[in-house]
């Protein structure tokens, strides 16, 4: 189907925007069905969340035998974690041997955003321009663009005037930062802050961190992956892969079914206290009522507390770390080393809950009409999560209706995976899917598989167009927040619900429950592409 133009093709069935873990394994699942594909990345190299977010301490917070592609058996039998939770640089080099492995670079253009997508009515095509002056066009477009790759960076007043060194966390110089002898100020306490800040810390002068929502942190217990854990799970992957699947949220958090109201306080402290001693996110997994009842939440969240007030020695400074939301309401923090940073002689605490930074000057940072002088800001304040990068993008579809107007009150999709009047456009990970509450290797693999066959089937029964209906999206969106709301995830101000960037719409993106959604998904391709409308 493709044409070339100067040698290089203009028109291929699919355009693929990222090359981050999704782009990678689209660009790989549609080449091995014979379609030709051309991935468009803004970086200059592969690995999306890994290539960007290169700050100190930076690592997963899945456990490196579960936060890898499961696509290929002899992927996963060649490759070796060193630790139990990867570093960023080892991730980074993963993303760069797969692309290696299965000869990819050479469908990826680097260097290159994709500024706007239009849909040809007439020829069911898309016609995909860029910053570098590309028009292609592909009979399908893929929106591979990450849930977590618009970084948000709040317009204080007075930004541009600081004479410092600026840095976001989610866009870190390739070549590294050193800190010695500067007098930092670290802004935000989000997963981010939390790994970076025991290490700025260890290097900087004086660290002051800005913090307007404590939260809730488990520690990691990081360290090197113990060969026994590495070969058992090796011995058997599909197995560790179909258990982990059983999950909510597509890892072994080993859940316990009891209720937190259900047991005894020594049993319950007992299982907070065995969890907390193992470390990480699966702490969630206690008692399956936490993220359901007020109550029960609050048995862990007081836990936590405590375990913050025996560690941090000066009682109000462990009062102001001490989260009163709901937790897990924001994504759990997995730490190492957080809250006794705050016992070091060279790291204070400034509380911008109740009187916010009200501006930046050219020495520093200013709250309550006292100037912190610094000499560099670190942004740890975030993304705009889950529609940012999609609606960077102007997208136009039937009509000529920018994404960006259907979605002003918030994203409509149907799975997370299309939307309605945006005919060949498919999402990965996209808002109405498990994906940032879930495992994301899983989650990526499962839309590019879904979107393949998907694509496959179109090509195999002549279809030139797919497209879901208004009434299922309708009926999806709808499904999204019942189930939403009947957790205590909609109680605080999280990126979830789009609460961190100042004006975006309050509603609550993804969906709780992978198991059910791929069961939904299954169910929609057994009955025929069921809410879509093919032509
Ligand atoms: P990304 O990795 O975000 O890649 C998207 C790519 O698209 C980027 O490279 C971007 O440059 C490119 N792009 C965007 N817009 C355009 C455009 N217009 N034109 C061209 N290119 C564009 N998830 C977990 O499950 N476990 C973890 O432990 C975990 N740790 C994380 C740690 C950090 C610091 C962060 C920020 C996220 C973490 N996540 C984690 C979530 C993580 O984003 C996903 O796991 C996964 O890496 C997402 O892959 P992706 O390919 O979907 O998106
Ligand atoms: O971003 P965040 P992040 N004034 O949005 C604060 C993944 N991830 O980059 O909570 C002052 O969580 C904001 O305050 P508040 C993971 O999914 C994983 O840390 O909005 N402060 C918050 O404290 C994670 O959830 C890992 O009140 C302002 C912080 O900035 C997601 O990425 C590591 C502010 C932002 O926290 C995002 O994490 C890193 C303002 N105007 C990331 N605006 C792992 O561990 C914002 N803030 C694997």
């Amino acid at each position: 189907m493709s044409k070339t133009n100067g040698g290089r093709a203009a028109d291929f069935d699919a355009v693929i925007v990222g090359a981050g873990f999704a782009g990678m394994y689209m660009l790989h699942r549609l080449r091995g069905m014979g379609m030709t594909a051309r991935v468009f990345e803004t970086g200059d190299g592969v690995g999306g969340t890994w290539y960007w977010n290169r700050y100190p301490g930076a690592r997963c917070d899945v456990e490196s035998m579960e936060y890898s592609y499961q696509f290929s058996d002899d992927l996963q039998q060649e490759w070796d974690w060193s630790e139990r939770y990867a570093p960023q640089p080892e991730i980074l080099e993963y993303a760069n041997h797969v692309a290696d492995r299965f000869d990819l670079r050479r469908d990826i253009q680097f260097e290159t955003r994709v500024t706007k997508a239009t849909f040809d009515e007439a020829a069911d095509r898309w016609t995909v321009e860029t910053d570098r002056g590309d028009r292609v066009t592909a009979a399908y477009m893929v929106m591979a663009t990450g849930c977590l790759s618009s970084t948000n960076t709040p317009d204080f007043p007075g930004l541009d005037s600081f004479q410092g060194r600026r840095y976001h966390t989610g866009n870190w110089p390739h070549d590294g930062v050193d800190f010695s002898g500067k007098r930092v100020g670290v802004i935000g306490t989000g997963s981010s802050a939390i790994q970076s800040i025991p290490i700025i810390a260890e290097q900087a002068k004086h660290l002051t961190v800005f913090q307007r929502t404590p939260n809730y942190a488990v520690p990691a217990h990081n360290g090197p992956l113990d060969p026994a854990v590495r070969n058992k799970v090796k011995a058997d992957y599909p197995t560790f892969r179909a258990e982990a699947k059983e999950m909510r949220s597509g890892l072994h958090t080993r859940p316990n079914e009891q209720s937190a109201l259900a047991v005894s306080d020594e049993e319950r402290r007992a299982q907070y206290e065995k969890r907390w001693q193992a470390g990480g996110l699966p702490f969630m997994g206690a008692f399956m009522d936490l993220l359901l009842d007020g109550k029960a939440n609050d048995t862990a969240a007081e836990f936590v507390r405590a375990k913050i007030r025996s560690v941090v020695d000066d009682p109000k400074v462990a009062d102001l770390l001490s989260p009163k939301t709901v937790i897990g309401c924001k994504r759990l923090c997995v730490d190492t080393g957080y809250f006794q940073t705050y016992n070091r002689p060279n790291v204070s605490l400034v509380d911008v809950s109740e009187t916010p930074v009200e501006a930046i000057t050219k020495n520093g940072i200013v709250v309550a009409g006292k100037e912190y002088a610094v000499d560099a800001i670190v942004f740890a304040t975030g993304f705009d999560a889950m529609t940012g990068a999609l609606l960077k993008v102007d997208i136009q579809g039937v009509g000529g209706l920018p994404l960006e107007e259907k979605w002003a009150e918030g994203p409509r999709t149907y799975l997370g995976l299309a939307t309605a009047g945006f005919p060949n456009l498919f999402t990965i990970t996209g808002p109405g899917s498990p994906s940032v509450l879930s495992n994301m290797l899983p989650s990526i693999e499962q839309h590019v598989e879904w979107i393949a066959d998907c694509i496959g089937y179109m090509r195999d029964k002549g279809w030139k167009r797919i497209d879901p209906t208004v009434e299922a999206e309708d009926a999806w969106v709808g499904h999204v927040n019942d189930v939403a709301n009947h957790t205590l995830y909609p109680s605080c101000n999280s990126w979830y619900l789009g609460a961190n960037v100042p004006g975006k719409p309050r509603v609550f993106m993804p969906y709780i429950g992978f198991p059910p959604y791929v069961e939904k998904c299954e169910e929609v391709v057994a009955n025929g592409y069921e809410g879509f409308a093919l032509a």
